[in-house]
């Protein structure tokens, strides 16, 4: 038995396989060490980071600051579960309620949870609040949707590969076109209670919304007493170029939800936050979770938003995205079909015949730059949010390079 300092790539890559259930299909990098917009793997061998963990790392690897509130508070206190009450829960409460201008927090751990607790509190206030009958609440979701893996989340996906296998699923969610007012619109009945959408879809393949869709749909749900869902577990947080990508549209969903960059890469913790008071209606002992709010999560999180507006992440997402996508469009490839992105979340689709968006993220990992496609033909690029032009440009030259030969 080699020890871990005598493993290579390969003898890491043959435990994944032998011990690890087989759910995912990594590229073949074993890395080790992070920094910022750099990773490193086993060998030694240093890469761009083009991806940062589904966007869960915008402020870049192991950020100096955060890391420091992480070891400070797991020396200090880390759970104590929401039996007691902590110091570290009520400075971030009011912290995100100031930041995005609202008006309660419900924490909770993965994005995959949040939905879920959104899900409960739209459903509840429906019964308790819309006088809906019971049992008939209805949710309205979009095609091409991703929101998470649990059961009731896989269960209204349109991704025949999320679903298959796992009935029976939880009902009442209704499936409309994504980008389609007045499909929305034409979908309500006296039963629906809410809408949950993703101001562009990620997983769907960087789905960007008709201009003024958001807007739209806000009015939509006013005229109606529908609560509007955003998940914003992948476009917020800078991601897109604003705090959170409702700005675009210059609306506030009445529920939000966070995830992925609260922690900047560090700790699973996700929040639901709510304007309209929606999560009022769940009272002790309707909701919770044993790690969701605890110490440790409440510290990271603080700092994490706090190096995120006090670094100008967000201005510099902003900046770089348009710098970015401007450059990528002048690339003239053969098997590129479209460029499109907000801020730092952009993707490339090529032509049905490029031979699919994974050898290029292959030729690419070659050159030192790590993406990831998303279905068969997108290249999704969403670095850390602290990416300078000249490391922009850096990426750029390998980019062209793989678009620009077979
Ligand atoms: C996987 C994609 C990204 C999300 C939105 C909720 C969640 C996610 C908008 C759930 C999670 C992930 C999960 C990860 C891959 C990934 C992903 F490729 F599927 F599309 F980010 F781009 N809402 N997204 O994007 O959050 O429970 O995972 O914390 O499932 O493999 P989670």
């Amino acid at each position: 038995m080699k020890t871990q300092i005598e493993m290579k790539t390969q003898d890491f890559i043959a435990l994944e396989e032998e011990y690890g259930a087989h759910n995912y299909h990594p590229l073949n990098v074993v890395l080790t060490r992070g920094e910022g917009i750099w990773v490193w793997d086993v060998e030694g061998v240093k890469y761009l980071d083009f991806l940062s963990s589904y966007s869960a790392v915008n402020q870049g690897h192991c950020h100096p600051k955060i890391v420091a509130t992480l070891i400070e508070q797991a020396q200090k206190l880390t759970l104590v579960s929401r039996a007691f009450r902590h110091d570290q829960l009520g400075p971030l409460y009011k912290e995100l309620c100031e930041l995005t201008n609202s008006h309660m927090v419900l924490p909770m751990n993965s994005g995959a949870e949040a939905v879920e607790s959104c899900i409960k509190a739209v459903r509840k206030w429906g019964y308790k609040v819309k006088g809906v009958p019971e049992g008939k609440a209805e949710i309205i979701v979009c095609e091409n949707n991703f929101h998470g893996r649990t059961i009731a989340i896989v269960g209204f996906s349109t991704e025949a590969q999320y679903r298959d296998g796992y009935a029976p699923f939880t009902g009442g969610f209704k499936i409309i076109p994504f980008g389609d007012a007045a499909a929305f619109e034409e979908s309500i009945t006296p039963n629906t209670v809410a809408i949950l959408l993703e101001p562009i879809q990620g997983e769907g393949g960087i789905i960007i919304p008709p201009e003024g869709y958001l807007r739209q749909v806000r009015q939509i749900c006013n005229d109606k007493g529908i609560v509007m869902i955003t998940d914003e577990i992948q476009t917020g947080l800078g991601r897109t170029g604003k705090l959170l990508a409702e700005e675009y549209d210059g609306i506030e969903a009445d529920l939000t939800l966070i995830g992925k960059a609260l922690s900047g890469g560090l700790y699973p913790i996700s929040a639901v936050l709510s304007n309209k008071e929606v999560l009022g209606v769940f009272q002790p002992g309707d909701h919770g979770s044993t790690y969701g709010g605890n110490p440790l999560a409440c510290a990271v999180a603080r700092t994490a938003l706090k190096v995120l507006i006090e670094e100008k992440m967000i201005e510099n997402s902003a900046q770089m995205g348009a710098y970015f996508l401007e450059q990528l469009k002048r690339i003239n490839s053969p098997y590129v079909k479209e460029v499109r992105g907000k801020g730092l979340m952009i993707g490339v689709e090529l032509k049905a015949d490029a031979g699919g968006a994974r050898r290029f993220c292959n030729k690419l990992k070659d050159k030192n730059l790590l993406c990831k496609e998303t279905h068969e033909n997108v290249i999704r690029f969403a670095p850390p949010l602290i990416i300078t032009q000249a490391e922009t440009d850096w990426a750029l030259e390998r980019i062209e390079d793989v678009l620009t030969s077979w």
